[in-house]
């Protein structure tokens, strides 16, 4: 018989009034026994009232932000339940009539039960992404089974039952459907199915059938017993990929970590991936404090605490095999490397790219007369010795381009040494030998220099003292291709200059159009550090420095 009844806030133990800090249904919802109405919160903990009839919500009596005691009304619901086992204050003689209609249960049965997929709603067969318990584990009501995705969402399923896992029934891999067993149990208490008006998260207080009880609103203390999530048994704890604006946040971690709803919902609000975060509270509960905390020192170090490095929205794994065949391969000693580094380098920078071009016409003329002189004496003059030549002119005008900042960010160390790294393209990947003292050399000992270590790179034969103290490097793609590109910062140098393949090019000289041999720069620069302006400063000087072929191949004193 449907009959309208009021849902109260449970009897509130020490605490007067308490925060509502969210509403969980609405008018018109359909609720079932036990199914969160509304998360409180006091300074110590948080709770949820948990329905205590089941029905369709035909008004909800309190809003998040409001302050509310025990008994405050929190919805009325026109109940499809036997009014007696639902009603918050029942009579002696409802309570009597509730007791006596519930099976007669026994306080502890060892008894295997099985605990199924619940209602997966329109989803007919849903993935097994991972099965989350073995053999011999003890779980707990609640206590996330396996987890279920969709390609919309993840769930977990619940256990509907506290024991021992004594066998588990699917795999990781497998399609499931609802009713599916996943696991059987042997219980020690009893399935929560098998009794109805027993709210096994919220364990209810035994009392004698004699008096009058408040049988049908669990007493709900600060949760005590471990949680992985505030969900009524038996409903998955489905949670969205897609939700704009919030970081995607490992589901099986976030489930299980130990912590209540609020605490859940501020790391919801914050995109915290709770399962990173250790707890400080009893039994290494996750607080509120925690999650504050863990926030705080992402926005310090920039990096998630313990990770190394990152603290960013992770790409979503694919499984590529499901398109097609594919096959993998490591990456090298060196790609392993340079990697971090490059990637460090480019979340840590703020990189702005600066393009100019160079007219190279007279040097290339001058550089193959060279050629042919050199080539007899073993040297191989390609451009990338003159442009190194031209950096370290521009480089000694232009300071703040061969400096780095401290680590407090606050000091420019200015060197007075000018040490210049090359890019270099090797079989094992890309590597920066360093090019000493550039500043105390002619163009003829840069390219001879150049050469002995291009050569060494390619063999792998580089030591780690020919790879260190760059102030600037330079990438050439020059021999390769290319009209323009954005060089990653040799961290913590603070420009990079990009080269890339030079062609001619019809210049007007203000007369006519001419055929020049055009060089695209690319300098990357740390915008902390080089303003735009000092940028474009510098590439004009190094156009010009390029453009004077005596300066270029004079004798260094
Ligand atoms: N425009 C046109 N041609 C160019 C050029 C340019 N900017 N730079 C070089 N060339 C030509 C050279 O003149 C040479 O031709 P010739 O033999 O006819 O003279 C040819 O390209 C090859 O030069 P090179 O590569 O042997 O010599 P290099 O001194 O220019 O470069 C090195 C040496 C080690 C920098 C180069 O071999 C290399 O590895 N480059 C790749 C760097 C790289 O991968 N950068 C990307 C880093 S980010 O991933």
């Amino acid at each position: 018989m449907a009959s309208e009844i009021t849902v109260s806030v449970p009897d509130l133990g020490d605490f007067k009034s308490v925060d509502v800090i969210e509403v969980l249904v609405r008018v018109g919802d359909t609720v079932d026994i036990d199914t969160p109405l509304a998360t409180l919160e006091t300074e110590k903990a948080t709770m949820d009232v948990p329905s205590t009839a089941a029905g369709r919500v035909t008004a909800v009596l309190l809003m998040r932000g409001d302050k509310v005691v025990s008994g405050a009304p929190v919805v009325k619901l026109e109940s499809r339940e036997i009014s007696g086992q639902s009603s918050t204050t029942p009579t002696p003689a409802q309570s009597a009539e509730v007791i006596a209609s519930l099976p007669s249960v026994p306080a502890v049965v060892a008894q295997v039960v099985p605990v199924k997929v619940p209602d997966l709603g329109d989803f007919k067969a849903v993935d097994v992404v991972d099965v989350l318990v073995k053999v011999g584990d003890t779980v707990e009501l609640n206590t996330a089974l396996a987890t279920l995705e969709t390609e919309k969402a993840t769930m977990d399923v619940p256990s509907t039952a506290e024991g021992r896992v004594t066998e588990v029934l699917i795999n990781r891999g497998d399609k499931v459907a609802a009713g599916a067993v996943v696991v059987m149990v042997e219980a020690s208490s009893t399935p929560v199915k098998a009794a109805a008006v027993q709210a096994p998260a919220q364990p209810i207080v035994a009392t004698p059938i004699s008096v009058p009880v408040e049988i049908a609103v669990a007493t709900t203390k600060p949760v005590a017993a471990p949680q992985p999530a505030a969900v009524p048994p038996g409903t998955p704890a489905v949670r969205s990929h897609l939700e704009p604006g919030k970081t995607p946040i490992e589901d099986v971690g976030f489930s299980r970590a130990y912590a209540g709803p609020s605490v859940r919902l501020l790391a919801r609000e914050l995109g915290v991936d709770l399962g990173k975060v250790p707890g400080t509270g009893s039994k290494g509960r996750i607080t509120h404090a925690d999650v504050k905390n863990w926030v705080k020192q992402v926005l310090a170090t920039g990096q998630l605490p313990g990770s190394g490095g990152g603290g960013l929205p992770r790409i979503a794994t694919v499984d590529f095999a499901k398109f097609g065949p594919v096959s993998v391969e490591p990456l090298t000693r060196v790609q392993k490397i340079s990697g971090p580094r490059l990637h460090a380098s480019w979340v840590n920078i703020p990189h702005v790219t600066q393009y100019d071009e160079a007219d190279i016409t007279d040097l290339e003329a001058t550089r193959s007369a060279l050629k042919k002189v050199t080539e007899e004496k073993g040297i191989k003059l390609t451009p990338l010795a003159f442009i190194i030549r031209a950096c370290v002119q521009v480089l000694k005008k232009h300071p703040r381009f061969n400096a780095s900042l401290d680590d407090s960010g606050e000091n420019l160390v200015l060197k007075r040494y000018l040490h210049i790294g090359f890019a270099a393209d090797t079989p094992q990947g890309l590597v920066v030998p360093v090019l000493r003292d550039a500043d105390r050399k002619d163009v003829y000992e840069i390219a001879r220099d150049l050469a002995a270590l291009s050569e060494k790179a390619r063999n792998g034969k580089l030591t780690a003292a020919d790879m260190q103290g760059g102030c600037f490097t330079i990438s050439s793609l020059g021999g390769i291709g290319g009209t323009a590109f954005t060089p990653i910062i040799n961290a913590p140098e603070v420009a990079i200059l990009g080269v890339s393949k030079s062609s001619m090019k019809p210049v007007w000289n203000g007369a006519a159009f001419m055929p020049r041999m055009m060089l695209p720069l690319s300098l990357s620069y740390d915008h902390r550090v080089i303003d735009g302006a000092s940028a474009a400063r510098f590439t004009t000087d190094l156009s010009r420095a390029l453009e004077d072929i005596a300066a270029l191949i004079e004798a260094v004193p």
